[in-house]
C-alpha cells in the first residue's frame, strides 16, 4: 500500500476478469467464451472471411450482454483511483466499454471496442446500438464488409493506444494487473517486460504465468479487492 500511496505514475492493465462480477463471461475460465467456441472461427480475420454472419451473430450476442451489464465496484474503484493520481493510465484488453461507462478517462482500449462497426475496405464507420449490426447489412456499398472495430488474433493493436501503453508501463512506479490470464501478447508484456523497477501487483482469482514474477499477489475478486485498496488510499 505504501508503494501505491507514494506512486506518481500508475498503470492498470485489465482483462475480462474485472467484468466477471458484472455478469460477463471471461474467455478461458470455467464457462468461458472460448470453451463453447473456437477462437479461430470467431476472433480472426480468416474466421470472419469464412463466415461473417457467424462472427457477427457472436459479437451481436456479446454486445447485447455488454449493454445489459453495468460497471461493478472494481471498474468504479479504478475510475476513482485515477482522480487520486496525476499520472494514471488504464490499459484494458476488454471491449465491453464498462471502464468508459464507469468514468475512466485516460483509457486505452488495446483490443478495440464494440461501440462501432467499420468497413474492412474503406474504413467507413457506423455506431452500434444494443441490437448490434443487422446480419443483412454486413456488405458495405464500397464492396467491403462491415466488421467489429476490435483487434483479432494476428492483427496489430491500435498504434496510438499501444505506444501510450508502452510509455505508461515504462514510467510507472506501480503496475496493477487485474483479471487477466496474461497469456495474450503484446498486452500481457505490459505487466512485467517494460519496467524492472516498477512495483507490480496482481489481482486475480487464480495463479497466472506472471504470478511468480510480480511483487504482490491479491488472490480475490477484483470487485472486492480494488475498492479495498482504493478506500485505504483515500482514508
Ligand atoms: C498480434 C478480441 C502481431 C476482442 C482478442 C501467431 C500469429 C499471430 C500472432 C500470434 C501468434 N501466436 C501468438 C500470437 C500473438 C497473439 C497471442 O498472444 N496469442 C496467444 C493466445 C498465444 N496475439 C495477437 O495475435 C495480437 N496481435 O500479436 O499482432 C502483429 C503485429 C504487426 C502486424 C501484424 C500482426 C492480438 C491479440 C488480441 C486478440 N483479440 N480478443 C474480443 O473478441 O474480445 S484476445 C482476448 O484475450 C480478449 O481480448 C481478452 O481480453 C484477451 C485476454 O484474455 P483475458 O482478458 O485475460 O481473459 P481470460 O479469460 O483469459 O482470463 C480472465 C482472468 O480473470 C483469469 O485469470 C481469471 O482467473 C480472472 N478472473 C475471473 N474472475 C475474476 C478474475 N480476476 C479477478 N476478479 C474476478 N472476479
Amino acid at each position: 500500500m505504501t508503494r501505491l500511496r507514494r506512486a506518481r505514475c500508475i498503470l492498470a492493465l485489465t482483462g475480462s476478469g474485472i467484468s466477471a462480477e458484472s455478469g460477463l463471461p471471461t474467455f478461458r475460465g470455467t464457462g468461458g467464451l472460448w470453451h463453447d467456441h473456437r477462437v479461430e472461427e470467431l476472433a480472426s480475420p480468416a474466421g470472419f472471411a469464412r463466415d461473417p454472419v457467424l462472427v457477427w451473430s457472436w459479437y451481436n450476442q456479446r454486445l447485447a450482454a455488454h449493454r445489459r451489464a453495468s460497471p461493478n465496484a472494481g471498474h468504479y474503484a479504478l475510475a476513482h483511483l485515477e482522480t487520486l493520481c496525476a499520472d494514471f493510465t488504464l490499459a484494458t484488453q476488454n471491449v465491453d466499454s464498462l471502464h468508459k461507462r464507469a468514468g475512466s478517462r485516460n483509457l486505452l482500449e488495446l483490443h478495440g471496442n464494440l461501440r462501432e462497426a467499420r468497413c474492412s475496405s474503406c474504413d467507413a464507420r457506423r455506431p452500434l446500438d444494443a441490437s448490434g449490426l443487422p446480419l443483412d447489412e454486413i456488405e458495405h456499398e464500397c464492396g467491403g464488409r462491415m466488421r467489429p472495430d476490435i483487434v483479432w488474433f494476428g492483427e496489430p493493436l491500435p498504434r496510438g493506444a499501444w505506444l501510450q501503453a508502452e510509455r505508461a508501463a515504462s514510467r510507472a512506479d506501480v503496475i496493477l494487473v487485474v483479471g487477466t490470464s496474461a497469456v495474450v501478447y503484446p498486452a500481457a508484456a505490459l505487466a512485467t517486460r517494460y519496467n524492472a523497477s516498477a512495483y507490480v501487483a496482481e489481482i486475480n482469482l487464480e495463479e497466472t504465468p506472471i504470478s511468480a514474477g510480480v511483487d504482490f499477489v491479491l488472490r480475490g475478486p477484483a470487485a472486492r479487492e480494488l475498492p479495498r485498496i482504493v478506500n485505504a488510499l483515500s482514508s
